[in-house]
């Protein structure tokens, strides 16, 4: 990796990120305090608080300093992300979604605290992720604000998170699923939320439009690399798995990266995606760029 990009070498990507997490989630105990309803404020915070590497968050704010902005100004819009990303899983593990009993390595919402109180526990969260936007951003104007939450709402939207689970869900044990119904997918399911996160901390980090713009395109790619990612490591998860019990790519009909271009195709894009990411990257000053550079190949290179 040195090798090949030598400006990766000098930064503690490791310190960096567990800063930053730690920066998150001591400001997200926060936003969220126990409080009557004790019910409801207890199942958000079982969620919001169970881990997650929070990647999204820690982009927004790699994003707002890229472009020369203190990082307090998108804390709002970083905690933002976190809680409709939470939601968003939340709501996935539903029974009448994707109906899974674990999350983050712990039992599921709706398993601790019924159908009912999941269901709401998201809606809060995603209320409460806009609410915390549009009120606690602190030294931006309120134009940039505005922007921001924008940028958040389609994100989420029929068009956003909303469109590829629908899409995603309408998918489901069909075979018609081909290279452009999966990008569709996860375009939508996943890049769109980390697209808002980048976008969100360079518009409230005081970025111009050119700015704004590259930095759309390199989430946009390690959104979706991302997904590729993912579809790669159930892969070779599985073969390595094989023996005791198959993993879930080889049990189910599922399309994935793999399935649809061959491991190696997979792997092939996953490499292209990461170049183009760092290419819009190439614009920056190479220091200030570093955490994001450093972040497109953690996804590229994660093992889990
Ligand atoms: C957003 C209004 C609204 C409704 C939700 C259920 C739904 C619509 C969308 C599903 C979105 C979904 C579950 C996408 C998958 C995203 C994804 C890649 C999750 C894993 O993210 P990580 O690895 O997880 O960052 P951690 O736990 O580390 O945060």
């Amino acid at each position: 990796n040195f090798i090949q990009f030598p400006m990766l070498k000098g930064f503690e990507f490791d310190t960096y990120m567990t800063e930053k997490a730690t920066l998150v989630n001591n400001a997200l105990e926060e936003a969220v305090p126990l409080q009557e309803p004790l019910k409801i404020h207890e199942a958000m915070r079982y969620s919001l608080l169970a881990g997650g590497k929070r990647v999204r968050p820690i982009l927004c704010l790699a994003s707002c300093e890229l472009v020369g902005g203190a990082e307090s100004r998108a804390m709002a819009m970083a905690l933002a992300v976190e809680m409709v990303h939470t939601m968003s899983l939340i709501h996935d593990d539903l029974p009448c979604m994707d109906n899974d009993d674990l999350r983050r390595g712990k039992p599921t919402n709706h398993k601790v605290y019924g159908d009912d109180t999941a269901v709401l526990a998201g809606d809060a969260l995603l209320s409460l992720a806009f609410e915390h936007l549009a009120t606690r951003t602190i030294g931006v104007g309120p134009d940039r604000v505005v922007q921001a939450i924008s940028e958040l709402a389609s994100a989420v939207g029929s068009l956003g998170l909303v469109a590829g689970q629908i899409v995603d869900i309408s998918s489901e044990g069909k075979q018609d699923v081909d290279l452009n119904k999966l990008e569709y997918i996860h375009v939508h399911k996943t890049a769109k939320l980390l697209e808002a996160a980048v976008v969100g901390g360079a518009v409230l980090g005081g970025g111009n439009s050119d700015e704004v713009e590259r930095v759309r395109k390199y989430a946009r790619s390690i959104g979706l690399l991302f997904q590729v990612v993912d579809d790669i490591l159930d892969v070779t998860k599985s073969s390595e798995e094989l023996g005791k019990t198959a993993g879930k790519d080889l049990l189910s009909d599922k399309a994935t990266y793999p399935k649809l271009m061959g491991l190696d195709g997979a792997k092939k894009f996953a490499g292209e995606l990461l170049a183009t990411a760092v290419e819009e990257l190439g614009f920056f000053d190479a220091g200030r760029a570093a955490p994001l550079h450093h972040l497109a190949h953690y996804i590229a290179y994660r093992q889990n």
